[in-house]
């Protein structure tokens, strides 16, 4: 059965599951949500979403929704189809749940006040806080000179192979680098550089930047 994805291919979180069911080898289909038109706010898609933000995926019975909730389940149910994202022990898996974490609560933050303040807002036609902005930045900062001493000692976040921990981050360091104008954050880490190179060069990213 066809895994139906509701929502724009370039919105940050769906491509967060794309990538994910890229790698997992999983066949999809796009059911296209317009933003703009605000058709995430329409009576028909709070039946499936009821916060109207995207993605949520219909595979079957199963209508789920959260981008992280949707990678887990997908990482878990198909763990031995495609690229294993999960490790191979229970120690691993937690080790990938604890990065997954830190991603959701420790990176998020920080970087999406960055995207949001200077990507969305002049879109919007808001001003630009630059308070935030500077406050963000410092932020992120000291997040990733965590991730710096981290990724010296492993090539990946969880550890030696690749997991969900860093394909979550996929979707805003990508904001990060290509849109913002702050891509020196990275690239002025040498470890963080190196793990960022490796996993946006991943062909399953790159089949996602492509839709
Ligand atoms: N925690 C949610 C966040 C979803 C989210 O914020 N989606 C954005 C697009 S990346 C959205 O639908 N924004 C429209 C809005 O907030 O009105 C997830 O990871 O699925």
């Amino acid at each position: 059965m066809v895994v139906k994805v509701h929502g724009p291919a370039y919105a940050s979180a769906t491509r967060r599951v794309l990538a994910c069911l890229f790698d997992k080898e999983i066949e999809f289909e796009i059911v296209p949500v317009d933003l703009l038109k605000g058709e995430h706010k329409n009576p028909d898609f709070l039946k499936l979403q009821p916060f109207g933000v995207v993605p949520v995926i219909q595979d079957g019975d199963l209508t789920l929704y959260e981008s992280r909730a949707i990678i887990r389940y997908y990482a878990e149910k198909y763990k031995s189809q495609g690229v294993d994202l999960l490790g191979t022990s229970v120690e691993d898996r937690a080790v990938v749940e604890q990065w997954l974490e830190v991603e959701g609560q420790n990176f998020h933050p920080p970087i999406y006040t960055l995207v949001l303040q200077i990507l969305y807002y002049p879109k919007l036609g808001l001003p630009i806080d630059e308070k935030a902005v500077k406050e963000g930045e410092e932020n992120l900062g000291k997040v990733l000179d965590i991730y710096e001493e981290r990724l010296s000692k492993s090539k990946y976040l969880a550890g030696d192979f690749y997991s969900l921990a860093d394909l979550s981050h996929l979707p805003f360091t990508h904001y990060l680098v290509t849109d913002i104008g702050k891509g020196y954050m990275i690239k002025d880490r040498k470890h963080v550089n190196a793990w960022w190179e490796d996993i946006s060069n991943r062909p399953s990213w790159k089949k996602v930047l492509d839709l």
